[in-house]
């Protein structure tokens, strides 16, 4: 079985950083689903509020409003898809329109009644974050950062099993950039090897985030090849599912990555790898 998972990344809001406005309409939002889809993501992650730094929230029926009928769509086209909220209600909405998975960047902090929605069933994202969006990049301090976001997480986890999430779907999330400087975040994934010494599936999303632009000089549309390094690093490192935003590249560079420290063999069918199985 193919020993990773791309989260395709499908932002149905105006404002987040790397896309924002692109897919906010629901038609548009779906067909670029369905277009990651076919680049090869294992999961489509679906989020109608922005958790760039500085983002102001949006209300829950709002929220509900952008991503049902994008779930819906894909869910009923026959992809795995995740929500990325932090909300109860929102989640409840998505589980029942057929998402399968919540991302929650609040690791249940914000809504605690979500892990109860989340009990009933779903795999589930628990993600390390520094206060909350809008000041969360405020003078981000550490005493050791992986240290530190190691233990948040250990604690996250044990909530969620006491909400009756079983331990065996949580998947942790370092939260990259999430209250991080550019050396905690390259910390992190120095020393992932710690994250998922937790014994749980690890979570990457590193994805076009401003820490690569710091380190290569380059716009948010053009972090692609510094996305698929970190990417590959973190998979050397033992994450295991990718959320990203360029599908393609990621996986190919996953799947190089996978047969050589790995020695895993895709199955081939005149020269492509056959649809990928998601492991998780
Ligand atoms: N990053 C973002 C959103 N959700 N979920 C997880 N588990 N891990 C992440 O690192 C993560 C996440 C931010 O990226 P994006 O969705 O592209 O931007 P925005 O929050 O502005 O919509």
């Amino acid at each position: 079985m193919q020993p990773f998972s791309v989260m395709g990344v499908v932002n149905v809001t105006p404002d987040s950083f790397s896309d924002g406005g692109r897919y906010l309409h629901a038609e548009a939002a779906v067909a670029h689903g369905l277009a990651l889809r076919e680049e090869g993501a294992d999961i489509l992650d679906v989020g109608g509020e922005s958790t760039r730094p500085g983002a102001e929230p949006v209300g829950a029926e709002e929220e509900r409003a952008r991503v049902e009928p994008v779930v819906a769509a894909l869910a009923a086209a026959g992809a795995r898809v995740s929500v990325d909220t932090t909300k109860a209600s929102v989640a409840r909405a998505a589980l029942a329109a057929g998402a399968t998975y919540v991302n929650d960047v609040s690791a249940l902090r914000f809504d605690p009644e979500l892990g109860v929605v989340a009990a009933a069933g779903a795999d589930c994202c628990l993600m390390h974050m520094r206060g909350e969006p809008r000041t969360m990049q405020d003078a981000p301090r550490y005493d050791d950062v992986v240290a530190d976001v190691k233990a948040h997480l250990e604690e996250r986890l044990a909530f969620a099993v006491a909400q009756g999430i079983a331990e065996e779907r949580v998947h942790l999330d370092p939260g990259i950039g999430f209250g991080k400087t550019l050396e905690h975040n390259l910390e992190l994934l120095r020393r992932l090897d710690e994250i998922a010494a937790l014994g749980r599936p690890v979570v990457v999303g590193a994805s076009r985030k401003s820490f690569l632009g710091r380190l290569t000089g380059r716009e948010v549309g053009e972090r692609a090849a510094a996305t698929v390094a970190a990417n590959v690093i973190a998979f050397e490192r033992g994450a295991r599912i990718f959320r990203v935003h360029d599908v393609a590249a990621t996986r190919d560079a996953l799947l190089v990555a996978a047969a050589t420290l790995r020695r895993w063999e895709p199955t081939t069918t005149s020269g492509a790898t056959t649809s990928p199985t998601t492991t998780i």
